[in-house]
């Protein structure tokens, strides 16, 4: 069983997670996890935050000579920018933020001992955690990607790129979209947005290609692989909705317009679909085909132009506390979201195959493969 707890304060000295349930004998790639936290940084839009830190992931625990041993591997992630107890209060709480509900919930004075823990500076050792996750996976060839499908109003059209596309085009995109024109249109949308000191959400797909049919379970609710990855990827800060596949689109089809239809290649011995509606879910039980899964990010709460709020202590009428912030971060929430669904897809390969050593995962992996062949 894979599970992770992270701690840390968006300006205390680092944020840090346990991931525990990692397989012994993992070749760790301290580079590959520091490639992934960059990955995070990068989005045009982004706060002065990202200028200031480097981010980088010590792996503290867990490890012997390059290899996991089988237990918890801890992640420190460092805060360039620690001065937690030199910032001042924040009075007037946030519309959209965690501001509110966090002082009325502990009876706090200041709502900085909310937002330093609900920060979305907290999705860095998400994404270590995801990183690893990610290693795993991609020992059995599963690949994971996010791009930005819509910022604002504008919208990507991507319908005719296939995974390799989107890898590449998202990757070299300082707002991960595929559709260069789109960027284009949505880059003069966040320039508008912070002129005004407003912000802009919108939508971001995650997809894991090579992912294996039969992980998840119909048989009880809460090990269905639907429930787990809509519970976090919605988790991911700011994130208002989560589709698979067509997701919201097919409430208003036909059934046969939704359904993917089945068939069966004699030579490699699969079944394939010729469409991916269900985004490779069906029954919460991946069916072979990519897992799609969309988010629907609202835009950040800190408005440099802040809406209207009030003021904890003397309960009068006041405009919003500003801090520092992102105009937009839908490319670098596609980046957490990416982590979620590796967390989720590892967790659910390893309830399969799981073994205590990646030797006894690739044997019963392989045996699974060779089942799926002779059915
Ligand atoms: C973030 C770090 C934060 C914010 C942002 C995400 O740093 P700071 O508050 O020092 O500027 O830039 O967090 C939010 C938008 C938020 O509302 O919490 C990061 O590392 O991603």
């Amino acid at each position: 069983m894979l599970r992770y707890m992270t701690a840390g304060e968006s300006h205390g000295k680092a944020m840090m997670a346990v991931l525990d349930g990692v397989p012994a004998g993992l070749k760790m790639d301290p580079g590959f996890i520091d490639k992934e936290l960059a990955r995070r940084m990068v989005g045009y839009g982004r706060g002065k935050r990202m200028a200031i830190e480097k981010d980088k992931a010590d792996i503290i625990a867990g490890c012997r000579k390059g290899r996991t041993i089988g237990s918890p591997v801890g992640l420190v992630v460092r805060n360039k920018d620690f001065r937690i107890d030199k910032l001042p209060d924040v009075i007037s709480p946030r519309p959209g933020h965690a501001d509110l509900g966090g002082i009325l919930k502990h009876g706090f004075k200041d709502c900085r001992d909310v937002l330093e823990r609900a920060s979305a500076r907290e999705t860095v050792v998400r994404v270590a955690v995801g990183a690893v996750a990610k290693l795993i996976l991609k020992e059995f060839a599963i690949r994971i990607v996010s791009h930005v499908t819509s910022i604002g109003k504008v919208e990507a059209n991507v319908s005719d790129l296939v995974f390799d596309d989107i890898w590449r085009l998202s990757e070299r995109s300082d707002l991960r979209c595929a559709d260069k024109k789109a960027a284009a249109r949505m880059r003069k949308e966040i320039d508008k947005a912070a002129k005004k000191g407003d912000t802009l959400g919108g939508v971001f797909e995650v997809i894991a290609e090579g992912v294996p049919p039969g992980l998840g379970s119909y048989a009880q609710w809460d090990r269905r692989l639907d429930g787990a990855l809509a519970r976090s990827v919605m988790a991911v800060p700011a994130v208002k909705a989560v589709s698979i596949g067509k997701g919201i689109e097919c409430a208003d089809l036909f059934g046969s317009m939704t359904h993917d239809v089945i068939r069966y290649n004699k030579s490699r011995k699969i079944f394939t679909r010729v469409t991916n509606n269900a985004g490779g879910l069906e029954g919460g039980v991946t069916n072979g085909s990519p897992v799609v899964v969309r988010g629907f990010m609202k835009p950040i709460a800190t408005l440099g132009a802040p809406l209207e709020s009030v003021n904890i202590k003397t309960k009068k009428r006041s405009a919003a506390a500003t801090e520092r912030a992102d105009v937009t971060a839908v490319a670098a929430c596609g980046v957490v979201a990416e982590s979620a669904v590796a967390f989720e897809i590892a967790s659910a390969f390893m309830e399969k195959f799981g073994g205590d050593s990646m030797l006894e995962i690739n044997r019963n992996f392989k045996g699974y493969k060779d089942q799926l062949k002779a059915q």
